[in-house]
This record gives structure tokens, C-alpha cells and sequence, in this order.
């Protein structure tokens, strides 16, 4: 960055309140904010109190060695126990914990008795086959409710499991594990997708093939393919269908490990980001009842993330059982069989929370608004989003096209890293500005800075940092404690802050608005401009479904902006569309931020998790080989998009 801090161009105006009703019956009040104010630590005492501890802690928070911290110090508590037996315990055996609905359109219901029969046996069956507390167990699962099923079993022990998400490579499959030195390997015959079926079991032969430390692959049929079988291989229908129900979770420490995640970063070796138990469960459990409002006896949740990801173990797993809600778990694609398929699960399973991603909101505004109209949609009471910034037309899409003009919609920052929601609108409470994730949630603390560290006035933009700790903050990354220093708390070390890479502006009320990762950010002119504000404007145009923006190198301004556009559903390139483009920019936040060129183009590129990975059309903007591509959900996207850019830098 210059030292200009972050230009502040786009300005939004609409103001949403929580529904009165809403607020009136909400789980968290506005009193809370204040509570944790008053005594942080406190706070998440009482949080903490929402789980059924084996010991108690004796201390609440021990930062003596920051960065690494111990929350609940001394506590002693068992994962899957406070997710699954103590909801049976409670009498709601008998409560749906998981509608899992296959892509072909098979369904199950689990209640929580048959979760906790299906865990405890899981449980035996990987202290047979030689998985002890401490373990890594690699988890290389479709969206089947066995996934959740083996997470639980790990914890139950005191195993810590490493998921990677299906679509990954056999090598990265096989870093991962060497990376991880996991025992055993649990994954699945195949899963369908998209009308077909893809073979997992020979993407997980091919890793383990190398993979010395992996004792046993596990594997669940889902499918029935065919499948080669090793020395090494186990069905799961026979090493779990054979244990016993009956198991004895016992209670570890709050510290002991919970899992392994890895993230790719932007460069480089992925990280595996571990997380621990007490804080982490506690964060999960309770920003999950507080940002999404649950009332276990009568929502119906469902998080359509991917269970590979990060979004999938904190709201899928870990917060959502932790409450004892019912949720949603759906194998296949939006589209498959037809694009109306998100909205026929709403209907089906009368879904009230629906937790998605902004690149999923863009396609379903691109696909049309004819499409959610013809299903019956009014079960549903609240919205949330997590993964990118929200483009504030796109939250409007989403309230009015999903919510019905009349549920709350939550804008939800967080990170891998940071385990559970640190910024997020409380919907019973705060007034939403479409495309701000407004406030840190109660208990959490955050800023926006300059390039030196100093926190920038309202109105101004710069880097979110996150100044006081956290329970679900990462412990660390696995086998390189360094690396963790580095990446997260060397840039301001003297502050004390974690730098989170990503940007960030305080509005006029010191709400929070998210500008994307600081990587990312456009030298024009000599001023630092946000992508996110550029696309957001881009995609306020009618015609616009998505947009990517980036800065790419010119002789005259530092950088000039190309962006990269999807039209709707039906709308034609017309003539003249490029000089309206760069007019309406111009218009909604100044001419500094016009477009230089615009390309249409089908397709973005982006991670298997949705993100748009600018900096592969950085490399065509300016005119050089695009650089590495493995992280891509569609290798083929960027032959497109060169193909309709053939010379990037004419103007
Ligand atoms: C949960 C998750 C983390 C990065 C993060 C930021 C982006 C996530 C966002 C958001 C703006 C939001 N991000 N949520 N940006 N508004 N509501 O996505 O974790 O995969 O580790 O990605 O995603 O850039 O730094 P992860």
C-alpha cells in the first residue's frame, strides 16, 4: 500500500432493521455487547457455559505465550459428547440432527440417538483399527453424513483429523497426509455429482499408495462402484457396522488438538491451521446461536459450504450439533438436475437458516429471479453469507429474492484462521447496511489501521487487525510454529495485532466494511483502491451479475483497472455496454475508480471454496503466461477468458 490509506469511495445509504418480531424473541440482545465490553474474559466464561464440562478450568485465559494461546486452562471436556450424547441425555433422541438429501434425491433422517449409536460405534471401530488420542487421521469425504460422522469419532477419542475436500488431487491428498503423518485414511467408494459419479476410492489409493505412515483406509460405500481393494483397505460397513454402540467418551483437555485444516494461502506450502478444543467448541456454539438466532425445537438449518472447508467443520459440524439443531446436509451441485434444486431443498425440508456464499448468490441473480420464484420459500427467517465480500447488490438480490424482502441477512468475516465468526451483524439486533459485515460480534475485538499500525478515524480505510484474543483463534501451524509468527503476527509485532490480509474501511459509524485481501488491492493514480469496491459498483448495473476486478501494470497511472464481467441471465454484449460500464463506475464512486478496460467474458476463475482468484487474471491483463493453476475449481475457465482477451494490453 501507498501511504494513502485505503480509498473510501462507495457510499450505501439503505438501512435494514431487524423485524420486530424478529428482535423481540432473538437469542442475543443488544445488552450483550456492553456485557463483553465490561469484562471480556467474563464473557466467554459464561459462554463456555453453554457445554458440559468432565473438569473445570482454572483459569480463563492464559496469553503468557502469545501468539499461542490456552483458553480454559486446566478444563477438561469431550467434543462429540457436548455435539451428540448430552442432546439424547436431554431427551431429544428422538430430534432430527441431520436431513441428508443425496444428489440422485435419496434422503435420510439421523435423530440424534442414531447419531450418538453411529459415533460411539465409529469411535470403537478406530480404537480397533490402532487410532489413539493425538493421532491424525485423514478424512477424505464427499457431503455424506458418515463424514460428520468420522470428524465426531475423532474427537470422541482425542484424534485429530485433517479433512480434505473431495475435489482435491490425489498429490494434495498425499501432501497433506505425509504433512500431517496421518494413521489412517477414511474416505468413500465415490460420490455423485452433476448426474455422474466420481471415483474417490481411486484418488485415495493413489495418495495412500505413497503414503507411508497410513496404517488403513476406511472406506464408506456410497456409490456401490467398483473399486480396487488393498492389504490395507476396511469397509466401514464392516469394521463400524460390527462395533458396539456402547462407548465411554472421555472428557481431554481443552487444549487437545481438534483438527488439522489446510489452506492454501496465496502462495507456497498449504498451512495446516490447527485448532484445539474448549475455545474452539465455545466459539463455535455460541456464534452460532448468536448469529444465526437458532432455536433448536423448531429451525431447520442448512450451511451448503463443503465440509472440506472450514465453514463445513464450524457450521456444519461442530456449532450446529454443539446446539443440537436440525440441519440440512446435500451432496450435489446447485444445478443438478436443475437449477431450482437449492430452492426445492428450502421447500422440501422447510428450511428457516440458510448459510451460502456470495459467488453462489451471484450465480443463482445470473441464473434469474424467475427461478427461486416458483418454489415456496417463506419458511425462511434468516439469511447469512461467509466467503468474500458481499456485494451490496447481491445482499439485496438475496433478501429479496431468497428472504422474501423480509428476513435478516448476515454478513459473516472469518477466517480459517480464526476458526468461528468474528464479525457479523447480530440479526436481532443490528440495523444491516447491504455489503457491511457492521460490527466485531460481542466478545471479539477489532480495528482498521495503516500501513504503520495506527488506527484510522471513521471513513477511512486500511487493515483489519484483530487486537485482543480469541477462544477459537488458531494454536498454531502444524509443524511450524515459525511460519505461524510470520504470517500472522510479525507485521505488527510491536502492536501486538494479528493481521488478518485482508482490508478494510470504517464508515462514518465505524461500521466495518470488508475490501478484499490486501494483496489485491490497485495502486491507481496514487491512490490505493479496493477491488471489492469497483466490482461492488460493476455489479450494482442492472445487466451485471458478478464482477472481478484487478490492477494491472501502466506506464502513465502505476496500474489501471481491467475488469472481468458476467451478465445476467438473457442480456445481450451490446454495443455500447462498455462506455455505459465505465459511466455507471464513474457515477456510483468517482472517476479515479473507472475501468480502463472491460472484458465480458462467461466465466471467472476461482478456488474449489468460490473465491475469484484475481491474481490469474492480473496475469492476463498483463499480457504473461498465466501462473499456477492448481488451486482452480475449472481448469478450463482461463482458456476462455485468454481466448476472448487475445491482446490484453490495447486499449
Ligand atoms: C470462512 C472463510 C478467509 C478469507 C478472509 C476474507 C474472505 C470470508 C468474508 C470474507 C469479506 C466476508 N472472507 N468471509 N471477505 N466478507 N463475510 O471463508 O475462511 O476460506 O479461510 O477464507 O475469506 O478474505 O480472509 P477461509
Amino acid at each position: 500500500m501507498s501511504n494513502e490509506a485505503l480509498s473510501n469511495l462507495l457510499r450505501e445509504d439503505r438501512r435494514f432493521a431487524p423485524p420486530a418480531d424478529f428482535a423481540a424473541a432473538a437469542n442475543v440482545k443488544a445488552d450483550a455487547y456492553a456485557t463483553a465490553e465490561a469484562d471480556r474474559l467474563a464473557f466467554w466464561e459464561t459462554q463456555a457455559q453453554r457445554l458440559s464440562w468432565g473438569a473445570p478450568w482454572s483459569e480463563v485465559l492464559d496469553w503468557s505465550g502469545k501468539p499461542v494461546a490456552k483458553w480454559f486452562v486446566g478444563g477438561k471436556l469431550n467434543v462429540a459428547y457436548n455435539c451428540v450424547d448430552r442432546h439424547v441425555e436431554a431427551g431429544n433422541g428422538d430430534r432430527v440432527a441431520i436431513h441428508f438429501e443425496g444428489e440422485p434425491g435419496d434422503s435420510r433422517a439421523i435423530t440424534y440417538a442414531e447419531l450418538k449409536d453411529e459415533v460411539s460405534k465409529a469411535a470403537n471401530a478406530l480404537t480397533e483399527l490402532g487410532v489413539r488420542q493425538g493421532d491424525r487421521v485423514a478424512i477424505y469425504m464427499p457431503m455424506i453424513p458418515e463424514t460428520a460422522v468420522a470428524m465426531l469419532a475423532c474427537a470422541r477419542i482425542g484424534a485429530v483429523h485433517s479433512v480434505v475436500f473431495a475435489a482435491f488431487s490425489p498429490d494434495a491428498l498425499r501432501a497433506r497426509i505425509e504433512d500431517a503423518g496421518a494413521k489412517l485414511l477414511i474416505t468413500a467408494d465415490g460420490y455423485h455429482r452433476r448426474g455422474g459419479t466420481v471415483n474417490l476410492k481411486a484418488n485415495a489409493d493413489e495418495a495412500a499408495e505413497g503414503a507411508e505412515t497410513i496404517e488403513h483406509v476406511l472406506v464408506v460405500k456410497r456409490t456401490g462402484a467398483d473399486v480396487a481393494w488393498g492389504a490395507k483397505d476396511v469397509w466401514w460397513h464392516d469394521a463400524v457396522g460390527a462395533a458396539s454402540t456402547e462407548h465411554t467418551p472421555e472428557a481431554f483437555d481443552s487444549e487437545n488438538p481438534l483438527f488439522i485444516l489446510y489452506t492454501s494461502g496465496t502462495t507456497g506450502k498449504p498451512k495446516g491451521i490447527l485448532h484445539t478444543t474448549g475455545g474452539y467448541l465455545t466459539q463455535a456454539s455460541y456464534t452460532h446461536h448468536a448469529v444465526f438466532d437458532l432455536k433448536p425445537e423448531t429451525d431447520v438449518y442448512w450451511c451448503t459450504a463443503d465440509v472440506g472447508w472450514v465453514t463445513g467443520h464450524s457450521y456444519i459440524v461442530y456449532g450446529p450439533l454443539s446446539n443440537g439443531a436440525t440441519e440440512v446436509m446435500y451432496e450435489g451441485t446447485p444445478d443438478t438436475p436443475h437449477q431450482g434444486r437449492f430452492w426445492e431443498i428450502v421447500q422440501k425440508y422447510k428450511v428457516t437458516l440458510l448459510y451460502t456464499a456470495p459467488t453462489a448468490i451471484r450465480m443463482f441473480a445470473k441464473w434469474g429471479d424467475d427461478i427461486p420464484a416458483k418454489f415456496d420459500l417463506s419458511s425462511l427467517r434468516l439469511l447469512g453469507s461467509v466467503g468474500e465480500p458481499i456485494n451490496p447488490e447481491a445482499w439485496i438480490w438475496y433478501r429479496e429474492n431468497i428472504g422474501g424482502g423480509r428476513t435478516p441477512v448476515v454478513d459473516t468475516w472469518w477466517q480459517t484462521e480464526t476458526g468461528a465468526i468474528m464479525i457479523s451483524p447480530l440479526p436481532g439486533v443490528t440495523e444491516a447496511k447491504p455489503g457491511s459485515a457492521m460490527r466485531p460480534l460481542p466478545g471479539i475485538s477489532a480495528n482498521v489501521v495503516d500501513k504503520e499500525g495506527t488506527i484510522v478515524e471513521n471513513g477511512h480505510g486500511g487493515l483489519l487487525v484483530l487486537d485482543q484474543p480469541w477462544p477459537s483463534m488458531a494454536r498454531g501451524i502444524w509443524g511450524d510454529q515459525q511460519r505461524f509468527v510470520d504470517t500472522y503476527w510479525a507485521r505488527f509485532a510491536e502492536q501486538g495485532y494479528y493481521f488478518a490480509g485482508d482490508g478494510a474501511k470504517k464508515d462514518e459509524d465505524g461500521d466495518l466494511w470488508l475490501l478484499g485481501r490486501v494483496d489485491d488491492i490497485m495502486l491507481v493514480s496514487g491512490h490505493n483502491i479496493s477491488t471489492t469496491e469497483v466490482e461492488s459498483a460493476l455489479v450494482s448495473y442492472p445487466a451485471v451479475a458478478e464482477a472481478a476486478v484487478v490492477g494491472a501494470k501502466d506506464e502513465t497511472t502505476g496500474q489501471r483497472i481491467v475488469a472481468f464481467v458476467i451478465l445476467r441471465a438473457g442480456q445481450e454484449e451490446t454495443e455500447d455496454l462498455d462506455a455505459v460500464l465505465k459511466a455507471h463506475v464513474s457515477k456510483e464512486i468517482g472517476p479515479i475508480a473507472k475501468p480502463k478496460q472491460i472484458q465480458i467474458v462467461a466465466e471467472l476463475p476461482k478456488t474449489r471454496s468460490g473465491k475469484i482468484m484475481r491474481r490469474l487474471l492480473k496475469d492476463v491483463a498483463e499480457d504473461r503466461a498465466v501462473g499456477d493453476t492448481t488451486t482452480l475449481a475449472d481448469s478450463t475457465v482461463m482458456d476462455l477468458i485468454k481466448a476472448k482477451l487475445p491482446h490484453a494490453n490495447e486499449d
